[in-house]
């Protein structure tokens, strides 16, 4: 496997100039443990990494730490010295939501990925609303959209197409198809998008196919999720842990845990161009402050009271509002402890330099 093989480009070349008199290598993140990371080199070699104490400082927040699909720069250890990741090139795109819980942080779900594949279902699994969630992220990640709606072969073939094209209605940024990834059914299409050095991330809820697809695509189980794979009935593996797998010839996918939460990692401009036909209301209702709830002469209501809004839309419109409003009031207090603590640190600083500087004076004047 070559480095291009692996996502690699000429803005990393340029952007890796800076290390190469350092004798580092360029490797690429796919996996992510408590303790270290996994990553590929160049060949496709397999390596355990660590990271270096100035990176993991460096980083103001748990989003800047390497996360998998990172290109990192790393210095090779000698025998029994582990290698360590010096350094993190720019991310080309990147996959977030906002940390499960009450934090205001963002997790990164997958670096420099060119598709964002959401599997779901035409049954238990579908949701618009959380769809709706889903193309709000991708939307802001800089990657593409695909949707797979699953498990074809449980459900009559129209209620699967009603949902591709229900899918499909929400944003013109999605392309949505219809696969069975347990007997391989309408996978073909994905060859289209796995070209060589592409990476797509999968995501959905648990228990939807994810790994299943992956396991199609790679042409047998992937070794390591076969590995702890215990035959529970069904054969059920619940997936853990994040992990990019490298499809023979093609592209590459990012096999994820089942996502309970979807929460928003977004910012209003966003929402708005996600809720486009519902930002154009908003000019029309009477008060420029309209919080679109009870307020008089609110022309999102009155869209929705003449069935030309769908009502669903409208609540999660309001919903994802208060998410994002909540979300920046957290991050903007977030922010006050951080400036607050620097603050006291640099006086901290200040003092100390202005000791040292005192005790010199003293020295001189003796
Ligand atoms: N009938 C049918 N079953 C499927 C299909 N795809 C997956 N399954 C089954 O659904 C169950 C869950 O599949 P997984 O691939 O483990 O689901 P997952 O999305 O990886 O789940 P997590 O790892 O928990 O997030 C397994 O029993 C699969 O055999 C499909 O297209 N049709
Ligand atoms: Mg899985
Ligand atoms: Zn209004």
């Amino acid at each position: 496997m070559t480095l291009k093989e692996l996502g690699w480009n000429e803005d990393l070349e340029t952007a890796f100039a800076a290390f190469t008199g350092k004798g580092w290598v360029p490797a690429r993140l796919i996996r992510e443990t408590v303790i270290n990371y996994g990553a590929f080199l160049k060949g496709g070699e397999e390596i355990d990494v660590i990271l270096c104490g100035r990176v993991w400082h460096e980083a103001t927040c748990d989003a800047d730490l390497p996360a998998v699909g990172d290109w990192v720069a790393v210095e090779l250890g000698d025998e029994n010295q582990p290698h360590i990741i010096r350094a993190t090139l720019p991310r080309r795109t990147c996959f977030s939501r906002k940390m499960p819980g009450n934090s205001s942080q963002a997790q990164v779900i997958g670096a420099n990925i060119d598709y964002v594949a959401v599997v779901t279902d035409a049954g238990p699994d579908y949701n618009i609303r959380r769809m709706e969630r889903y193309f709000m992220l991708i939307g802001r990640s800089g990657a593409k959209a695909v949707v797979l709606v699953n498990k074809a072969d449980l459900f009559p073939k129209e209620q699967s197409k009603k949902a591709a094209e229900e899918i499909a209605a929400l944003w013109d940024g999605a392309t949505v198809h219809i696969t069975s990834a347990l007997n391989g059914d309408g996978l073909k299409v994905l060859k289209k998008y796995l070209k060589k050095g592409i990476t797509m991330c999968v995501v959905g809820s648990s228990g939807v196919g994810k790994s299943t697809l992956v396991n199609q695509l790679y042409g047998e189980e992937w070794q390591w999720t076969s590995e702890c794979n215990e035959t529970t009935g069904k054969g059920r593996h619940t997936t853990t842990s994040r992990e990019l797998v490298p499809l023979p010839g093609t592209g590459m996918l990012i096999d994820n845990p089942g996502m309970r939460e979807i929460q928003m990692w977004t910012d209003e401009a966003t929402l708005r161009d996600s809720f486009a036909d519902v930002d154009a209301l908003t000019a029309e209702c009477k008060f420029s402050d309209c919080s679109h709830r009870k307020d008089a002469k609110c022309a999102i209501r009155a869209a929705v009271d003449a069935g030309t809004l769908d009502v669903g839309r409208y609540e999660n419109f309001l919903n994802l509002e208060n998410e994002i409003a909540a979300l920046r009031k957290r991050s903007e207090k977030r922010q006050m402890a951080v400036e607050r603590w620097a603050k006291r640190n640099s006086v901290k600083a200040r003092n100390l330099a202005d000791r040292i500087q005192l005790e010199k004076d003293v020295r001189g004047d003796l």
